[in-house]
């Protein structure tokens, strides 16, 4: 039996709403499969323990969360806290301390219903975007010079290290000989006349060891079009962790919208615990109705899976996303339907048995 410790941090907003979800399809998980035992320990940091303690995290919360397999996020924000304290206390304080270097955004149309681009079908749009999540425009370098003075004046520098940047690449040329597809790398180099210069030169260095993965190279402005227009051109794709992170809500957009966008953040030597999120955030306008989508952090879970090395249930969990959204009957309201995130988790779980017993 192996029994894997997960970390949950269900945040802010819609976070506890969707996660309560996800943990349950855990918990039939485990009742099904008899090799399979899961432990959970629940952390209450987000912006209401910001409120009450000044600070997101507890002080010693690395040191308490580095022993577990993985740790399972729901959301972080909330009216009330600045964003950047939020984000960088919290979510891109986990990312970094625990070198979670690489972020797996799929971007997958499970129907073509969801998507917006009415040409485009499921096989059309069907990538992996691969996103550098230690450093880039998220290094948190700069400064604040004259702050209030007519001559002020603010550096947010990004720092592409050699390190950093061959890592990311490598680990995206690895996939695409493992899955056996393209990869194409999105840059700036015409304007971003260092960083993106050194992306580039090392995408096509590394690429020399490769011969066998067929590459591309874009601007991301050339990208996002391409995104949109004709999404068919990518299988995997590399990019810097800002680029990332706008292009993977274009890749929501086109594949049904945040509710169904997951995301892996990733450290692949596995010194420290990975850690699995929806990609959306904490959505305080439908905070606390019950009615968030929870498919995206049951997506999660997925990806959690996998990592722990169990691909079998990452891809019923899939499927079964996939069955669930096809029959259309119980889905939150963001997808047309009237039932509540909790419907959904149950819903969910009742046909993820059917699955299993029906094998
Ligand atoms: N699901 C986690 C969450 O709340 N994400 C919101 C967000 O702003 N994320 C920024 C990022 O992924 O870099």
């Amino acid at each position: 039996m192996k029994e894997w410790k997960i970390a949950l941090i269900p945040g802010d907003g819609i976070g506890p709403e969707v996660v309560a979800e996800g943990v349950k399809v855990l918990k039939n998980i485990e009742k099904i499969d008899d090799t399979l035992s899961f432990q959970f320990h629940e952390f209450p940091w987000g912006c209401e323990y910001y409120l009450e303690n000044g600070k997101m995290i507890a002080e010693d919360g690395m040191e308490q969360l580095k022993d577990y397999d993985a740790i399972y996020l729901g959301a972080v924000g909330y009216p009330g806290v600045p964003d950047h304290i939020s984000l960088w206390e919290l979510l891109l304080r986990i990312r970094k301390g625990f070198d979670q270097y690489v972020n797996l955004r799929p971007v997958t149309l499970l129907n073509r219903e969801l998507s917006p681009l009415k040409e485009k079908t499921e096989e059309d749009i069907d990538f992996l975007v691969i996103r550098e999540n230690s450093e880039g425009e998220y290094a948190g370098a700069g400064d604040w010079l004259f702050k209030g003075k007519p001559e002020e004046v603010v550096l947010q520098t990004g720092v592409f290290s050699r390190k950093g940047t061959e890592r990311i690449i490598r680990y995206a040329f690895e996939e695409a000989r493992k899955q056996k597809k393209s990869l194409t790398s999105i840059s700036k180099a015409n304007a971003l006349n260092y960083s993106m210069v050194f992306w580039d030169e090392i995408f096509v260095e590394v690429s020399k060891e490769y011969p066998d993965v067929a590459t591309f190279s874009y601007l991301v402005d050339a990208a996002s079009m391409f995104f949109v227009m004709q999404p068919e051109r990518f299988e995997i794709v590399v990019t810097s962790n800002l680029f990332g992170d706008i292009l993977t809500d274009i890749g929501a957009a086109i594949t049904g919208g945040m509710g169904l966008a997951t995301g892996a953040n990733i450290n692949p030597e596995r010194k420290f615990p990975s850690m699995f999120e929806p990609v959306h955030g904490s959505a305080p306008d439908i905070a606390g109705k019950g009615v968030a989508n929870p498919i995206a952090a049951i997506w999660s879970v997925a990806q959690m899976m996998e990592h722990f090395g169990e691909d079998l249930w990452g891809d019923l969990i899939v499927n079964t996303i996939k069955e669930l959204i096809n029959e259309k009957r119980v889905l939150t309201p963001d997808l047309g339907g009237k039932s509540t995130s909790s419907e959904v988790g149950d819903y969910f779980v009742q046909k993820l048995t059917n699955a299993t017993v029906n094998k």
